[in-house]
């Protein structure tokens, strides 16, 4: 069936494809008319089906650049990279298409005949949310870059029937609700049957000696579900060049039902069709930590093998079974270990189905697959049971196998006689239940590891892979994280983006580093009051969606503390809540001195299954009730708790921020994106020595950046000591605040439900060490509450951040993957 469907010429469906949609030459007006005089009756035509229909007409404008680009990477025969990732975290796409096709004045003109203002419509679509947080934002800002600077790559990931749960908050919990973004439609994807390909799972293996007298395997009797693709366009910044992210959704097979129907068995045949359908139901909702679930694996399984049975198909349709060139023109790039069955999938597909040898199929694997790290916390490092791969992959454990004792080989070569270190280093963790450690497999098969910031790839070359970095230092490499301009500042903040452009003309949106021509201009009087007139508005603005989403009254003259990002003990919102209880506290006491008047906006999901996350959500809710209902100290602290928080709140919320908290435990971030987008939109950061905040700080320079905290290696010192009642007694601060939340203060008819967090604080093996850097922080944030009471020194502070932001384009990023990893033109 597979190789009935990718033989067909592909030629065909392209043109089936355009016929379907309008003529090149139609204009997006006449585009835009069809849809809806056309098609709809004016009774039908509600905001939502004007968006529907509008999003349509701008696709409809895209698909002639689209089929160029396909046609052009096809008859280059360039290089191209597949970026296989579990996430996508793309958010709303109507926005972005129009900023990168420069349609956004041919709207406006178009929707005046409607009268319907364009963010009216924009305001109608569904976030795209399939993905937690910054590992999944990370792919949707690089491919916004590989489409700008005109690279042939391809995101290959799942389309999940229900995205990131959406949150509600009930008496200050957290509750998740479903998100069926799909519900709607999507007028953005093409579903493409002519790429559909069959996965199999289950079955066992066989082997049988072929004409050669070759031992040779089969994988029999599995149970087949369907990849269906759908390809979304992704718009290069005004250029030619739409590139493809292709999501797959698994369906049943027909075959499948059949076998089954034709034994009467109609009931389990409908039942396994649930099965097949269930594989892209669901995101799983957690960040940084592993899930373990079959479920999951089955997940992981279904996108690296249809992503590669996809590419291996076009291979051998434009050129025969012969993958002697194969490596030199394809890479994978796995985001994190999540596609990493990837690996043993490419030799089995090489091996099983086109006949290759162990060694050819092995040079073509090691030579294509590339890896990132995306964090050291232990709890998010892969390890599925064997047990579980014997029985879902049986023919891909043989395979690992066979990888393990082949690299182990090598390992003991290197260290002789040392059998410490193969247990250690070896792809199975033996035990009681065996496991497959997914990292150290991605690393044998791949010719490049990557971790995603300075500090982050030193610890990783210097802690967790030291023994695979003594073994080939060579694939070790850094790729600092970036974000895409033009979503976090062209698209996000105009009134920004119209300023920098009246000053430094438009070529900022793609070449970010020439922000720092900004530094020339921080004593210029005119800029500054343009600068701060710009954040008053964005301030504004987000005050009315605070307003409107927490019930609380921001006032746009206070200072904008913000932290927003997924809820963990690590990233230590709690710390960010025992200041504002400090805060308010002082004001209480009446002690103003130190005070600037500040609204603090805390937002994040909980994975559901986090009590501590969860709980953390509660404790904000309750604190800022407490704090937002004392008339007292309205005047000088207001505190909300952002619900729901998610692409669309950030691009509300980064361009009105002045002071952002990237206050993490030093080593335990990887690198940190949230805080990218901050410092472009002027904001200054209060933060520790972690993930990519270094490089920040290196980019602006400790006057423009509130610095505090442990570094990494004092946090490792500190540890096997580490004393949190020491820190508290020492802390007059501190004493008084774990005594305030002690008393019960903030939970007077819930007794006792904050003491897991204020064990945790107390606790010796607090791994967040929270109270350790309570006071470098609590001084930090009067060095910043200071600074903000000189409005004309905190400008030009904001101005050199965002001057100095122009290394944390993805632009940059993707320029090194481009130049250091990929080898692509
Ligand atoms: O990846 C981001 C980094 O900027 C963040 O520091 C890092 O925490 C984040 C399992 C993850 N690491 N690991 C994950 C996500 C989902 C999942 O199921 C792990 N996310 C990160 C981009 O590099």
């Amino acid at each position: 069936k597979t190789s009935k469907t990718s033989s067909k010429p592909v030629v065909k469906v392209e043109a089936k494809a355009d016929s379907l949609i309008c003529d090149p030459c139609e204009t997006l007006g006449a585009c835009f008319e069809r849809h809806i005089d056309k098609s709809l009756t004016p009774k039908e035509r509600d905001e939502q089906a004007l968006f529907y229909a509008f999003a349509m007409s701008v696709k409809d404008q895209m698909l002639p650049k689209w089929r160029a680009t396909r046609q052009l990477d096809r008859d280059t025969g360039n290089k191209k990279v597949a970026y296989l990732s579990l996430e996508f975290l793309m958010g709303r796409a109507l926005g972005n298409a129009l900023l990168n096709l420069d349609m956004n004045d041919e709207s406006a003109q178009v929707l005046k005949d409607y009268a319907v203002a364009l963010e009216t419509l924009e305001a109608q679509e569904h976030d795209a949310g399939l993905g937690n947080g910054g590992l999944g934002r990370l792919a949707a800002c690089f491919l916004d870059s590989c489409a700008s600077l005109d690279l042939n790559v391809t995101g290959y990931g799942i389309r999940y029937e229900y995205g990131m749960f959406a949150q509600k908050l009930c008496d200050g919990y957290q509750v998740e609700r479903p998100d069926r973004w799909l519900r709607d439609g999507n007028p953005w994807e093409v579903r493409v049957p002519s790429h559909n390909v069959t996965v199999p799972f289950f079955g066992h293996t066989e082997s049988y000696i072929d004409r050669d007298g070759k031992r040779q395997y089969t994988w029999v009797e599995t149970q087949d579900v369907l990849a269906v693709a759908y390809d979304i366009p992704v718009p290069g910044y005004r250029n030619e060049r739409i590139n493809t992210l292709r999501l797959w959704k698994s369906e049943a097979t027909d075959d499948f039902d059949l076998e089954e129907f034709n034994q009467g068995d109609y009931t389990e045949a409908v039942a396994r069709k649930n099965l097949a359908e269930q594989i892209t139901m669901v995101l799983y909702p957690n960040d940084a930590s592993e899930n373990g679930k079959e479920l999951r694996l089955r997940q992981q399984y279904f996108l690296s093998s249809a992503s590669l049975q996809d590419l291996l198909n076009t291979w051998v349709s434009q050129r025969g079974p012969d993958f002697r060139d194969f490596a030199r023109q394809h890479v994978m790039q796995l985001n994190d270990t999540h596609p990493s069955v990837a690996i043993p999938e490419l030799m089995r597909l090489l091996m099983d189905k086109y006949g290759l040898s162990w060694e050819q199929a092995w040079d073509i694997t090691s030579q294509t697959m590339a890896y990132t790290n995306h964090t050291l916390l232990p709890e998010a490092l892969e390890r599925w049971p064997v047990r579980m791969f014997a029985h879902m992959l049986p023919r891909l454990l043989d395979i690992i196998y066979e990888i393990n004792a082949r690299y182990l080989d090598m390992v003991a070569h290197h260290w002789p006689g040392d059998g410490d270190k193969l247990r250690a280093m070896s792809i199975i963790e033996e035990g009681d239940e065996p496991h497959i450690r997914m990292a150290y497999l991605a690393i044998v098969a791949s010719f490049s590891v990557n971790g995603v910031a300075g500090l982050h790839t030193q610890l990783l070359t210097s802690g967790l892979f030291k023994d695979f970095y003594a073994l080939w230092p060579e694939k070790f490499n850094n790729k600092t994280n970036g974000v895409t301009p033009r979503r976090w500042l062209a698209q996000s903040n105009p009134a920004l983006a119209e300023l920098l452009g009246k000053r430094l003309g438009e070529g900022w949106v793609k070449d970010l580093s020439r922000l720092s021509a900004l530094n020339a201009f921080t004593d210029d009087e005119g800029l500054l009051k343009a600068w701060q007139e710009v954040k008053h508005g964005n301030k504004q603005q987000l005050a009315e969606l605070v307003e409107q989403e927490c019930d609380v009254r921001f006032d746009p003259k206070m200072m904008f503390d913000v932290q927003v990002k997924r809820i963990h003990e690590y990233k230590r919102q709690l710390l960010n809540i025992l200041h504002v209880i400090h805060l308010y506290h002082q004001i209480q006491q009446g002690k103003l001195t130190d005070i600037t008047p500040r609204c603090v906006l805390i937002g994040g999901k909980a994975a559901p299954g986090y009590a501590m996350a969860k709980l953390l959500i509660k404790l904000a809710n309750n604190v800022a009730h407490m704090v937002n209902s004392d008339p007292l100290v309205t005047p000088y602290l207001r505190f909300a708790f952002y619900p729901n928080y998610n692409v669309s709140a950030m691009e509300r919320i980064c361009p009105a921020t002045d002071l952002s908290e990237q206050i993490s435990t030093a080593g335990k971030e990887a690198s940190g994106t949230g805080n990218m987008k901050f410092m472009m939109n002027g904001a200054l950061t209060i933060g520790t020595l972690d993930g990519a905040n270094i490089e920040m700080l290196e980019e602006v320079g400790e006057d423009n950046f509130f610095l505090f905290g442990l570094r990494a290696d004092e946090v490792e010192a500190l540890r096997p000591h580490y004393d949190p009642l020491h820190f508290i007694a020492k802390s007059q601060a501190l004493t008084e605040v774990m005594n305030l939340l002690e008393s019960g203060h903030f939970n007077l008819l819930e007794p006792g439900i904050f003491d897991p967090i204020i064990n945790s604080i107390r606790c010796p093996r607090d791994p967040w060490m929270t109270a350790a850097d309570f006071e470098s922080y609590r001084l930090a944030q009067v060095q910043a509450a200071k600074a903000y009471r000189d409005p004309h020194h905190w400008t030009q502070m904001s101005i050199r951040n965002t001057a100095a932001s122009g290394r944390f384009s993805s632009d940059v990023t993707i320029g090194q993957y481009r130049d250091e990893i990929w080898g692509i033109a």
